[in-house]
């Protein structure tokens, strides 16, 4: 019956504003993908509780990153749009699943590793099985084609390892192989700190652009933004080293749709505090429609929760069918 042909499923976590990396990295090449697939975009609350969450600010999140999605071009209507724990079938399969992978494989995630720091015994169980919720995020809806940044990149090798070990316990082929589905995305890095990505957990506003920033906001912090006196190169080699300028200059490449060598070659000899004023104005250009979309759907929080539930709905009409055949097939009916 031509079932799930291509189905894309992205996460992202409500756990605070959404920002320039997030939309560069994943949500506008999301927005691209929606004439290609059929896609399921979901704002990942259960993932968010694997580290402590304020329950009025994940209340809060949740919303303002389903406006987030909207607002950069994402339609409720052609994609589903919705918030996890609303679809018990999530947390159902992770427990399948947990029984399943092995805690050698988990043992090996660096996410853990890197998130869970010196401070390993603290860390809550629910952030050591992240990976396995994961893996049920994507096979509960048996999706093809999973769009992952270089840091999802493990987690989705485990997610088909996961995958393979079930249809091999239960002798089934139930479960498909999710494809990545690598698109060449910038990695946006801090603008105070050109070492660590871009982040809504860093402390500093000023390590990164908010989506719902204004333009002087952005001005600002673009001005801040680190770099060093040497002028912009004529090509990439000049950047070597550099990892603040090769970071505004991705960045205004990615907000162009141009390489960086092209953005090299645009800029080559210029000061950077020319340079910087060119992508205040393309910055601003992109995303001030963007904020002000997601302020408008921020005073409708009616719309914005009528999107998630509907989206829900149908997110349940197509994992329902394929939990109840997990359950089959392991004898839990
Ligand atoms: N700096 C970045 N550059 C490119 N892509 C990025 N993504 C996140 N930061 C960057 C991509 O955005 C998607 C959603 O991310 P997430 O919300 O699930 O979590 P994250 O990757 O942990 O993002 P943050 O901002 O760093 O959140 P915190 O501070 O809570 O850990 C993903 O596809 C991610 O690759």
């Amino acid at each position: 019956n031509g079932e799930i042909m291509n189905r894309i499923f992205s996460g992202v976590q409500p756990t605070g504003n959404l920002h320039l990396g997030n939309y560069l990295g994943a949500i506008r090449n999301w927005a691209r993908l929606q004439d290609q697939y059929d896609c399921i975009y979901c704002v990942v609350d259960l993932h968010a509780i694997t580290t402590p969450q304020d329950p009025s600010e994940l209340r809060a999140n949740t919303r303002e990153v389903t406006a987030g999605l909207m607002a950069a071009g994402i339609d409720p209507k052609r994609n589903i749009i919705f918030n996890q724990s609303r679809v018990s079938g999530h947390a159902e399969l992770a427990w399948v699943f947990n029984c399943v992978a092995r805690l050698g494989w988990l043992n090996r995630m660096t996410q853990f590793k890197e998130k869970a720091g010196k401070h390993r015994d603290n860390a809550t169980v629910g952030l050591y099985a992240y990976p396995t919720l994961m893996a049920a995020d994507i096979l509960l809806y048996k999706a093809t084609h999973v769009p992952v940044g270089e840091d999802q990149k493990q987690h989705l090798e485990l997610t088909r390892d996961i995958a393979k070990a079930f249809n091999s316990m239960f002798e089934t082929d139930f479960f498909p192989m999710p494809e990545p589905l690598i698109l060449g995305a910038a990695r946006v890095m801090s603008l105070r700190d050109g070492s660590k990505k871009m982040s809504k957990s860093d402390d500093s506003d000023y390590s990164r652009i908010n989506m719902t920033d204004d333009a002087d906001s952005i001005a600002l912090k673009f001005r801040k933004a680190r770099t060093d006196p040497e002028p912009l190169p004529e090509s990439t080699d000049g950047l070597e080293g550099r990892t603040e300028a090769a970071n505004l200059l991705g960045i205004y490449g990615a907000l162009a749709d141009e390489t960086i060598q092209q953005v090299c070659e645009e800029f080559a000899g210029k000061p950077f505090s020319q340079f910087k004023v060119q992508l205040i104005d393309l910055a601003v250009a992109v995303l001030a429609p963007i904020g002000h979309e997601m302020k408008r759907l921020s005073e409708d929080p009616g719309y914005v929760d009528q999107v998630l539930s509907t989206g829900a709905d149908r997110a349940t009409q197509i994992a329902t069918p394929i939990l109840s055949d997990v359950k089959k097939v392991v004898g839990l009916t």
